[in-house]
């Protein structure tokens, strides 16, 4: 009986820890969206012609081209503004459900200012619409992703309260030119990496270093730019036009290097993720106090009269809370965090006082800051889920490197395994997941990575004057997934 007795502890137990997703079923349920995404200036090319003009991406690669690992440009890119139908067919063919990609400004309103319009421009992306139409692809828009016209960016660009004004007329005509055919917007791609990224670790245009400042007022100014757009959308579109509008943040997933520091990791949350997120969808609006409170403190440290990071008024906070009909979510990694407090004290480029570092024990990608860690998907779903009342998600980009040009088994073996993760949030603990997004859809430019770093599902020959597309191993994979609508190996 005793012998008995223990193998029923033993099994209990056993059962008990075992992986609750044991019994999970993977398959993908009815109505789930799964697509691949990509962005105007990283693909589009033809940078100055149709009446395009030039914009900041444009200059910063033409003037400082140091600043580009490989030295290259977009000028060309895939050259999809003239590939856009053999692009569409490929999508077609893999039977993605849809296409994520973004307008450019500067092609749409050269000036920057809504009055003048360059129909050309409108051109190609009705062209666009139409053959997604054609295939029955759902078109995703993403009204901004960094390109904004270089005439804008002389008046200060995100600096500039005015931006806000300029972004929402420009918006306005997006709405009104493409609303009756785009059901799902977005306004703004990650406030973060574009303001920490053109603004702190100057990797990104506009490359901009002032002091310490920068990257807090640039978010202060898109949010404010994309509350005005929502609203507007809300007000004079939605009930005709029936979509859907919010904004995409990137959330990394951080665990504490010292298993219990829970501070640690609520503090890279609030200071990344929740940056943008809690005043839009946190109960109480504005920036995390945690956020308001250390930056403060190290203003002051710093000798200066005011907080680095801008005050909204109550009007403010009010207008900005709830503006997103959905949480767009980009996420590709994980990294480990623990306090930095000397780092903290004068270092305006770190705030949040903590120190980011990764396991080794992590898989490597070709990209220095991409480890494969898929849990961390996991993770960063249920937190969304517990901290802002489990919004409706859509997964906008996620994806890895592989310096595998054809046979990417990285890409395949990442896929899988996040793909799994986002199913057991879903299934397991019911995060509210809608879509899935692949980044990216083609070999493109990678910003300050050139054409050296690789996400595409299908691979581009950059030296072919016609840019050959490839697909790549990980396409006849995500084809029978797509066809069984069930996860497997
Ligand atoms: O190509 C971009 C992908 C690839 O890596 C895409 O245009 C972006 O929307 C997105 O941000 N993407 C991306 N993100 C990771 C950036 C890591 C930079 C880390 C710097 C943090 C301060």
């Amino acid at each position: 009986y005793v012998f008995i007795f223990i193998l029923i502890i033993i099994t209990l137990l056993v059962f008990n820890s075992s992986d609750k997703s044991a019994d999970i079923d993977y398959s993908f349920p009815d109505g789930f969206l799964i697509g691949a995404a990509s962005s105007s200036y990283q693909v589009e090319g033809a940078w100055n012609t149709s009446g395009k003009s030039e914009s900041v991406w444009d200059n910063f690669v033409h003037t400082r081209p140091e600043k580009i690992a490989d030295r290259s440009t977009g000028d060309i890119a895939c050259d999809s503004y003239h590939k856009y139908k053999e692009d569409i067919q490929l999508m077609k063919d893999i039977g993605i459900n849809h296409y994520r990609f973004s307008l450019s400004w500067a092609r749409i309103l050269p000036t920057g200012y809504s009055k003048d319009v360059n129909k050309e421009g409108l051109r190609y992306y009705h062209n666009i619409l139409d053959e997604l139409e054609k295939h029955k692809i759902e078109p995703m828009v993403t009204i901004y992703h960094w390109d904004h016209p270089q005439s804008l960016e002389r008046l200060g660009g995100w600096m500039n309260e005015l931006m806000a004004d300029f972004f929402a007329d420009y918006a306005t005509v997006v709405f009104r030119e493409f609303g009756h055919r785009v059901k799902m917007f977005t306004t703004i791609n990650e406030p973060y990496i574009y303001c920490i990224v053109g603004y702190k670790t100057l990797r990104f245009a506009p490359g901009l270093n002032l002091s310490g400042w920068g990257a807090y007022q640039c978010v202060h100014n898109m949010l404010k730019a994309h509350a005005i757009a929502y609203h507007i959308y809300d007000r004079e579109f939605r009930s005709q036009q029936n979509g859907k509008i919010g904004i995409i943040m990137p959330c990394f997933q951080h665990y504490s290097k010292d298993k219990n520091d829970l501070v640690s990791t609520n503090i890279a949350f609030e200071f990344q993720c929740g940056w943008t997120a809690h005043p839009i969808f946190s109960k109480d609006g504005d920036y995390p106090k945690i956020m308001k409170q250390m930056i403060a403190k190290n203003s002051k440290l710093e000798g200066r009269k005011r907080s680095k990071l801008p005050t909204f008024s109550k009007q403010w906070i009010e207008y900005i809370k709830g503006t997103s009909d959905y949480f767009g979510l980009n996420h590709y990694t994980a990294d480990l965090v623990e306090p930095s407090p000397e780092a903290a004290a004068f270092d305006s480029l770190n705030d949040d006082g903590l120190l980011y570092t990764v396991d080794e024990k992590w898989l490597s990608s070709q990209s220095k800051w991409l480890k494969v860690v898929p849990d961390g998907l996991g993770e960063i779903l249920r937190q969304i889920k517990n901290r802002y009342n489990n919004p409706p998600v859509y997964i906008m980009e996620n994806g890895v490197s592989d310096p595998n040009t054809v046979n990417d088994t990285i890409r395949i073996q990442y896929l899988y395994a996040y793909m799994k993760e986002m199913l057991v949030a879903m299934k397991r603990d019911n995060c509210n997941i809608k879509a899935y997004t692949i980044w990216s859809f083609l070999d493109s430019f990678e910003w300050d990575m050139g054409y050296v770093d690789h996400f595409g599902l299908i691979s581009v020959d950059f030296n072919d004057p016609n840019r050959k597309r490839t697909p790549k191993k990980s396409v006849s994979w995500l084809k029978s997934v797509l066809k069984s609508r069930k996860l497997m190996p």
